[in-house]
């Protein structure tokens, strides 16, 4: 049985005005044991529960994706499928406790402002919140108020929270949908006027396949290259500056048709918009055919320890606030971005950072090894020191194929998207496949904080350091 949830009220009047509220939990269950799981996903490598895994049969029929980027995931020892490494196979997902057949329902009276505060209380998952017909204005985001920003869905990642406002005017039920992010399974709950109710509950959307970006190779989507004809390509590339003998080492037109999966879908619908970039990103890399980017190059990255917990190194690693999480890029309608969090309040301390640090999300999803900088918690590296006060721009770098929810103890953080003395202030930020983020952190809490990804396995699997804040004086 999950507890009740315990929310704290703030001081005085809270401006965030609502009729009702609902605590939404949404967390991950398995029969199995947490250190069987840990020990299947050592053993056989972080595919393990991955059931959506591409066959060989698949691979020859060429379905999912165009010849020459299947062969380069081959190549690289990885699976464009790995989205999540603990699924829907082995995990039932829940709301407040409840599987999708319970229909957990919150009540409401129509015409009402109702709020809904979402936990990602689980282990492993990373949820995409909708309720289908219903307008969500996300007005809080891991406890602290943002401007609010209507959506028609969110991604929540392990550890974060986000409040929304939901006016449903109709007496009618409406699903409330926490789709995994491998699209591999879904919480399920029901806001309905009354108890008993049900809505329709939609089909789980086609899963998400990991691009070259999630890979940090950069602004390039193989999927719609494939797509595009050979003379357009051959004029574009031409304008961009790359050398055309590089060109040739991609394997064009290899037989992905438009609009018939996914990636080259989306891809395709991107097109217009890309042909410029596209040129002046590849003008700037050495190209020897997607296969002569080097996915392990150590000088990127200088502080990261090389070794076999260190699949890859991302190349081109980008900033991704601005782009909705993991298989949204396409969904139809409005999904919040990084970019979109404004908070309500200035911040508290505007200080330009003293410092900056760089730190590399690390891990070889074969081994099930994940580490930062390539260096893991048993390891034992001394703390990550920190001056009383002093401020610091941390900028986290994914070298991984998996995005990390990172978490810091003790603080709240600043995301740099954009927005100055009213960025939005966080304790978790989801940092994408292939992606890099930075925040501004003001230590401010003398004492010894965890630092870690709240991706459980990830966590005891050594992607974890700690933070020491030192008094002033006292700093060795
Ligand atoms: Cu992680």
């Amino acid at each position: 049985m999950l507890r009740r949830s315990h929310v704290i009220d703030p001081e005085g009047e809270d401006p965030i005005r609502s009729d009702r509220e609902h605590v939404v939990v949404l967390s991950d269950h398995s029969q199995m044991h947490p250190h069987a799981i840990f020990r299947k996903l050592k053993q056989v490598g972080g595919g393990y529960f991955n059931y959506q895994r591409q066959t060989l049969t698949g691979l020859l029929a060429g379905k999912d994706q165009p010849l020459k980027e299947r062969l380069d995931w081959g190549k690289m020892r990885m699976d464009p499928t790995d989205v999540s490494d603990v699924t829907g196979s082995t995990y039932t997902y829940l709301v407040n406790g409840h599987g999708p057949q319970d229909n957990w329902t919150a009540l409401f009276r129509p015409g009402e402002r109702v709020r809904l505060r979402f936990v990602n209380a689980s282990a492993m998952t990373t949820f995409n919140v909708r309720i289908p017909g219903l307008k969500l204005t996300v007005v809080q985001a891991d406890g602290l108020n943002v401007r609010p920003v209507e959506v028609d869905e969110f991604q929540i990642a392990v550890a974060e929270t986000y409040d929304v406002i939901v006016t449903p005017t109709d007496d009618r039920a409406y699903t409330l949908v926490g789709e995994s992010v491998d699209r591999s399974g879904m919480a399920r709950a029901t806001l309905a006027p009354r108890e008993g109710m049900a809505a329709e509950v939609p089909a789980l959307r086609k899963r998400p396949l990991a691009n070259m970006k999630d890979m940090g190779m950069g602004d390039m989507d193989m999927g719609g290259m494939s797509g595009m004809d050979h003379a357009a390509m051959g004029h574009d590339m031409a304008a961009g500056g790359a050398a055309a003998g590089g060109m040739a080492g991609m394997d064009m037109g290899s037989g992905a048709s438009p609009g018939t999966d996914k990636t080259a879908g989306g891809a395709m619908a991107n097109m217009p918009g890309m042909a410029a970039p596209a040129g002046d990103a590849m003008g700037g890399m050495a190209m020897g055919g997607m296969g002569g980017m080097n996915m392990r190059d150590a000088s990127k990255a200088p502080q990261v320890k090389m070794g076999p917990g260190v699949q890859t190194i991302s190349p081109v690693p980008m900033d991704r606030t601005g782009e909705p999480g993991q298989g949204l890029e396409d969904v139809g309608h409005r999904v919040l971005v990084y970019r979109d969090l404004m908070a309500v309040e200035r911040n508290p301390d505007v200080r330009a950072p003293d410092r900056a640090m760089e730190i590399h999300l690390t891990g070889n999803m074969e081994r099930y090894m994940w580490s930062f900088d390539g260096v893991k918690l048993s390891d034992k590296r001394e703390p990550i020191p920190f001056i009383e006060n002093e401020r610091v721009r941390v900028t986290l770098v994914n070298d991984t194929m998996m995005s990390h929810p990172i978490h810091l103890h003790g603080h709240f953080f600043e995301l740099v998207t954009g927005h100055g003395e009213y960025s939005p202030r966080k304790h978790t930020v989801n940092v994408a496949p292939g992606g890099k983020v930075s925040f501004d952190v003001t230590a401010d809490a003398v004492g010894d904080w965890a630092f870690h990804c709240h991706m459980l396995y990830h966590m005891h699997a050594g992607m974890m350091r700690v933070v020491s804040v030192r008094p002033r004086g006292e700093a060795a």
